[in-house]
């Protein structure tokens, strides 16, 4: 039990890695030494940090390589694994949304029947089009989205938004918000009762944080 530590899986590099660790340091919980590594031992918590591909970090906390990570919630919902959202963490906001080339003429979802859509959210989108009985082509790319519609790959997409500004250069618009997503600390179910404790201490010390930062 005393050399076992709480398994974190934290983004490599991106948008989220910079927010993770600073939410981890504003915890008191030190990792200054190992941050070029792909794997670190905090100095002064029992907990040890990996740091991945954010599109991997369900798949290690369902397997229980890790015990916990943090990813957007938007990567939760179309993975569909077995994890579950512990905390919203407040940073790393955006949302799904459909997109159309901006001088297109657009009433409302139905516009999209039998349209081509280009997305890396091929569940997620799938979902949303059948709640509302719309039938459409998905197609399924991994990155480089908002060009599909100018090379004639598709005729709408749905991306992840933040300041809107790429969307606005590629000559989009937005229509559909599918919905709105944040960075949130996952784990598995199977924690034992030593680093539930643990995960249990982590999650006190970041709504402290986050209280603070109000
Ligand atoms: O290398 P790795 O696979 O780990 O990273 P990645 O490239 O897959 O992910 P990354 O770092 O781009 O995003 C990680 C997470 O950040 C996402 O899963 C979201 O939860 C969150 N996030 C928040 C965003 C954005 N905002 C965002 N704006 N992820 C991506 N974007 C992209 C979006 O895809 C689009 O291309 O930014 C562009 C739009 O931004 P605006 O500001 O022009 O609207
Ligand atoms: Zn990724």
């Amino acid at each position: 039990m005393l050399n076992q530590k709480l398994k974190i899986a934290i983004q490599k590099s991106g948008r989220l890695h910079e927010d993770s660790v600073r939410l981890l340091q504003e915890c008191g919980i030190d990792l200054q030494n190992g941050l070029n590594k792909l794997k670190t031992e905090a100095s002064n918590f029992p907990l040890e940090a990996y740091f991945l591909r954010d599109d991997d970090i369900p798949q290690y906390v369902e397997d229980e390589v890790a015990d916990v990570g943090i990813v957007g919630e938007n990567v939760i919902l179309e993975k569909e694994k077995h994890v579950q959202i512990v905390e919203q963490l407040g940073f790393g906001k955006c949302r799904l949304s459909i997109a159309i080339p901006k001088d297109q003429e657009y009433k409302g979802i139905h516009d999209l029947q039998g349209k081509r859509i280009a997305t890396s959210y091929p569940h997620i989108v799938a979902q949303y089009l059948a709640s509302h009985q719309v039938k459409a082509e998905i197609h399924e790319i991994s990155g480089s989205v908002e060009i599909a519609p100018s090379i004639g790959l598709a005729d709408a997409i749905c991306d992840l938004v933040s300041s809107g500004s790429t969307l606005f250069m590629n000559g989009l618009r937005e229509v559909e918000t599918i919905l709105h997503s944040q960075a949130v600390l996952i784990s598995h179910n199977r924690l034992n009762e030593y680093t539930s404790q643990l995960l249990e201490q982590l999650r006190f010390r970041i709504q402290a944080v986050k209280k603070s930062r109000h």
